[in-house]
């Protein structure tokens, strides 16, 4: 059934932003709102919400979506025009559309209607679901602490027999063990000079070496909820630029997060993260943003990055990620997930941040 709590905050985000009427067409929105699991894939599926609590849905009828309470449903079948049934519900002037909903379904909308614009519509829901209840802190500290064990599942299976895919292949499917059902990616698993590239993922036939830097990014939905950690440990030994780049990236880490608090600036929060890597020397080899939301999603707002306007409010779950990637040579980074508290934030990720060499 339709969750009224979070429909009446959405509605008041609509008001404060002047949106009369938004098309909700994203799944974890639809799950948010809802409770219910649809994925249309190429079908057009979508609920409108109008500013006045009026609700409905649209659905191809191939989806069994049952009614819900206080919302007008429309079902439509194959070789029918679902965008007509749209169109004939929408008031003149903007319309919100989700901000990933496919070209060829706005784009339709809009041509059964020239009384209408459009406007990004993602906002509201955003917003809302950027402060986690109490259910949703849970639904995270639990995928964070399946994501602890994976990171330490990794790391004790450290070897020179086993090329980066085959490790990532091996950790996705201890993800799956414990409850990552669907939309899992690519684990990453980067060796050597492979980490210096922030989004290498992992690929097969790389393999480890004495010295190499070994940096997991692990992220999986469990119950619907995302995990994202990132731990870079060094195998059999370390150099000492090595150790001490380790070194800058862990202070900076620690520094953004004992500076996260309600009211802080998200752009405040990188930059704290920034000036640490920035003093050591090392600016210019921060080449990411500091964090990004997580939640039903694994990138959502807020961000911690230099352009994001937004405040870290009480409920708000994002990662604390600074590194340093030195091309061919080495890339260290360290994630966290942390949700903002009244007076600080919790960590949910726990796994040891201490240098670690692994035999
Ligand atoms: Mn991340």
């Amino acid at each position: 059934m339709m969750n009224k709590e979070r429909l009446k905050r959405v509605i008041t985000e609509m008001k404060k932003l002047g949106l009369k009427q938004i098309l909700v067409s994203d799944d974890p929105s639809i799950f948010w709102l809802t409770g219910r699991i649809v994925n249309p894939m190429e079908r057009c599926g979508a609920i409108l919400i109008k500013d006045d609590g009026d609700v409905h849905a649209f659905m191809n009828n191939l989806f069994c979506f049952a009614p819900l309470d206080g919302v007008t449903m429309h079902y439509y079948a194959d070789g029918e025009n679902p965008y007509k049934l749209i169109a004939d519900e929408l008031v003149p002037g903007p319309v919100g559309f989700d901000k990933n909903w496919a070209s060829k379904h706005t784009i339709s909308i809009l041509k059964e209607r020239n009384d209408i614009i459009p406007e990004f519509g993602s906002e509201p829901i955003d917003i809302c679901k950027s402060h986690k209840d109490e259910s949703e802190r849970e639904a995270l500290r639990h995928a964070a602490k399946i994501n602890d064990m994976a990171v330490e599942f990794g790391i004790n299976h450290i070897s020179p027999e086993l090329d980066e895919l085959t490790l990532s292949n091996m950790i996705e499917e201890f993800f799956e063990k414990h409850g990552a059902v669907q939309d899992i990616q690519l684990q990453y698993v980067c060796y050597g000079k492979n980490a210096a590239e922030p989004h290498h993922g992992a690929v097969a036939g790389e393999m480890l070496h004495e010295g190499d830097a070994v940096l997991f990014d692990l992220w999986a939905p469990i119950n619907n909820y995302w995990c994202d950690m990132t731990r870079t440990v060094f195998y059999k030994s370390v150099s000492e630029e090595h150790r001490k780049v380790y070194e800058i990236v862990k202070q900076a880490q620690q520094a953004a997060i004992d500076f996260v608090k309600p009211g802080v600036k998200m752009s405040d929060i990188d930059a704290v993260a920034r000036k640490v890597i920035s003093d050591a020397g090392y600016g210019e080899y921060f080449l990411t943003r500091t964090g990004h939301g997580v939640g039903m999603t694994v990138h959502e707002p807020p961000e911690a990055s230099p352009s994001c306007d937004l405040v870290a409010e009480v409920g708000m779950c994002f990662s604390i990620e600074p590194g340093i990637y030195l091309k061919d040579n080495v890339g260290v980074r360290i994630e966290d997930l942390v949700i903002v508290t009244e007076d600080g934030c919790e960590v949910l990720t726990k796994y040891p941040k201490d240098l670690q060499v692994v035999e």
